[in-house]
């Protein structure tokens, strides 16, 4: 019989590095720093009751007289080191940093890639004890070797990232990652503080039942986003409908569930905010490129797919529509047929 020990995540990024387009091991390396990253991330979040220094404000300091740190603050600090250290990285956009990150290190200054991540995404949901997520995107740089790198570095349509994923901090923590060649999804098994392969070849149904958009904002919507919701929540035995209404308010964990179970995430622009809330470089990007690696879609609604946008800002936002494929065109049909007031 085979040897059926189920395989880790170093063990499947080297397994697979001859399937890299640019198979000097540099970015299975890249991706090794991610996971050891997320081990440490995981580990304060699951302390997040217990230790009062990671919730709070910044700047507060406790009763031993240590700083007080967020935990997304916590997080940037631990993925920058870890990428940094990393050698192959010359330079990082987060979302918790206005300018990007310029690693200027004689090694770093060599490095090939750079990295669009939001280190810790539904932060507001960390004391309340639901699920967060690290989300990640890899591209290549354009500025030659050897010189610092610079915004236009990062300013990549989303076609060209070269690998990308997320954590997702829940129930169990999984790390789910691209390289365009499938979506596969690995989970932290704390026993051996490996992340272990669970989800070799992840393939969104064409099809689902759930629908997530915050409704809050109902009134400020377009009236095609108006529309498609109230069709979703008409009875049609036909259609499976009405659909069921999820909504966490972590991107990475609405997404990761309706990635398995079938599914539309949406947020659109608003009257208040006319590009919608969530970033092109390190949250709708990534999320896109997973999407459509497990046979998904994304766009922001116009008919615009989102790894073909020009990104012209580091923090620019865009407005999503991704998850199951005749789910996003269903929505994408409505905005046409409904264009904007
Ligand atoms: P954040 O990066 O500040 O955490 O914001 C992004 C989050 C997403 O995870 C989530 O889907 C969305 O914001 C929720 O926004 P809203 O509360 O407006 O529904
Ligand atoms: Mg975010």
């Amino acid at each position: 019989m085979a040897n059926s020990r189920i395989l880790t995540l170093n063990e499947v990024i080297i397994q697979k590095q001859s399937a890299f387009p640019y198979a000097k091991g540099e970015l299975s390396r890249l991706l090794m720093h991610i996971g050891l990253a997320a081990k440490i991330v995981n580990n304060k979040i699951n302390k997040a009751g217990l230790e009062t220094s990671i919730i709070g404000e910044v700047d507060n300091v406790n009763v031993q007289g240590e700083v007080q740190q967020k935990l997304d603050v916590y997080a940037d600090e631990v993925f920058s080191k870890a990428l940094q250290a990393s050698g192959i990285v010359c330079g990082i956009a987060s979302e918790e940093c206005d300018e990007i990150i310029v690693f200027d290190d004689e090694m770093s200054k060599e490095g090939s890639y750079v990295i669009c991540m939001d280190p810790l995404d539904g932060s507001s949901n960390i004391d309340v004890n639901v699920s967060v997520g690290t989300i990640f995107s890899i591209y290549r740089r354009i500025s030659p070797v050897g010189d610092k790198v610079t915004n236009e570095d990062f300013l990549q349509p989303g076609i060209k990232q070269v690998a990308a994923g997320y954590i997702i901090y829940g129930s169990s923590t999984m790390l789910v990652y691209t390289t365009g060649l499938g979506t596969t999804g690995f989970t932290y098994d704390p026993s051996i503080g490996e992340f272990c392969m669970s989800h070799y070849y992840m393939v969104t149904p064409k099809n689902g039942q759930i629908y997530s958009i915050n409704e809050g904002n109902y009134v400020k919507f377009a009236s095609g986003v108006k529309k498609y919701l109230k069709w979703c929540q008409e009875s049609d035995k036909d259609t499976g409908r009405p659909l069921t209404s999820r909504y966490i308010g972590s991107l990475v964990a609405d997404f990761h569930r309706n990635l398995l179970k079938g599914g539309i995430y949406l947020y659109p622009k608003t009257a208040s905010a006319p590009n919608g809330k969530l970033r092109l470089l390190y949250e709708c990007n990534p999320i896109a490129f997973l999407a459509e690696q497990a046979g998904g879609m994304a766009t922001d609604g116009y008919g615009n797919r989102i790894l073909e946008i020009q990104p012209t800002n580091i923090h620019q936002r865009v407005p999503l529509f991704v998850g199951s494929k005749d789910m996003v065109e269903k929505a994408e049909e409505f905005m046409r047929e409904n264009p904007d007031d």
